[in-house]
């Protein structure tokens, strides 16, 4: 029977190119995001490597609407063998007090509530087969903190510190926890962070060789794909010209 991953915030990015590491390595998809068109582009994609997709398009940060949406899965869903965290943002790159307190619920409700929504929607199932793997999208910004990235280094914070207390509570039944932790990758991340203000945005990976999503994508797979003996805690996967949160080697 062929195994089943479920990727929130497919419909961009490092979640999109996930998605399809996974088609290419025969999963089912359930690929998630509140934009229903891209998803439906992304099902006729995905569908091109000859395995079965479903679209669930709604809002993390809802958790009536996460509820409904996973817990009516049919049969031949819902035994989720991965499920990969991906969906997330930064709002705003400014000092604590000067902040967007708009900006802030965005962060906190997506990245962390949102995160934990949809983990209490998946994970009973996989306790109950004692079989499967989550795979926590983290961040350089979940390690350090940097100037004006306050609420979205919690963010990152927080998610590490949940991916550690995931695996305490899970290791019983079996369940791997993973976190991918990446510095700069780029997707339409910085263009959401700076209000979809572009030279701003573009302005974030000029002088050197960012990452892009698919190399993530990559490590991402490569948690997913370890015999079952094995498990990764945490993958810290940066530009090779990027040393910390902040110093990057840039020739401009
Ligand atoms: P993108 O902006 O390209 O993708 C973000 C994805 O998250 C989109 O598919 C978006 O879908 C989804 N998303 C955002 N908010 C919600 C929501 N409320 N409900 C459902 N889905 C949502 O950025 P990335 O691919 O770069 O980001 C993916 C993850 O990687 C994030 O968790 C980010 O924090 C993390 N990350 C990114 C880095 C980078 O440099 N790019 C570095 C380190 C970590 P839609 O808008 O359709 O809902
Ligand atoms: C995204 C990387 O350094 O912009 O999580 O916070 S950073």
């Amino acid at each position: 029977m062929k195994k089943i991953a479920l990727v929130t915030g497919a419909t961009s990015g490092i979640g999109e190119a996930t998605a399809l590491k996974f088609a290419q390595n025969g999963y089912k998809i359930i690929v998630t995001g509140r934009r229903e068109e891209r998803l439906n582009v992304l099902k006729e994609k995905l569908k091109k490597h000859k395995v079965d997709v479903l679209t669930l398009c709604f809002d993390v940060r809802n958790e009536t609407e996460v509820k409904e949406k996973l817990s009516t899965l049919s049969d031949d869903w819902k035994n989720i063998d991965v499920l990969v965290n991906n969906a997330g943002l930064a709002a705003g790159l400014g000092a604590i007090q000067d902040g967007d307190t708009d900006d802030w619920e965005r962060m906190i409700d997506t990245n962390v509530k949102g995160l934990l929504y949809v983990t209490r929607a998946v994970s009973p199932g996989m306790v109950e087969r004692k079989r499967g793997h989550i795979i926590n999208i983290g961040s350089i910004a979940g390690k350090e903190v940097y100037p004006n990235g306050n609420v979205y280094c919690a963010t990152k914070h927080a998610v590490d510190a949940l991916t550690k207390a995931m695996r305490i509570d899970m290791v019983p039944y079996g369940i791997k926890i993973s976190q991918v932790s990446p510095g700069a990758v780029e997707t339409e991340f910085s263009l959401v962070r700076f209000h979809g203000d572009k030279a701003k945005a573009d302005k974030v990976y000029e002088g050197y060789d960012n990452l892009v999503a698919d190399d993530i994508a990559e490590c991402v797979w490569f948690c997913a794909s370890r015999p079952p003996h094995v498990n990764v805690n945490d993958m810290v996967v940066m530009p090779t010209a990027q040393a910390s949160a902040t110093v990057f080697h840039k020739v401009l």
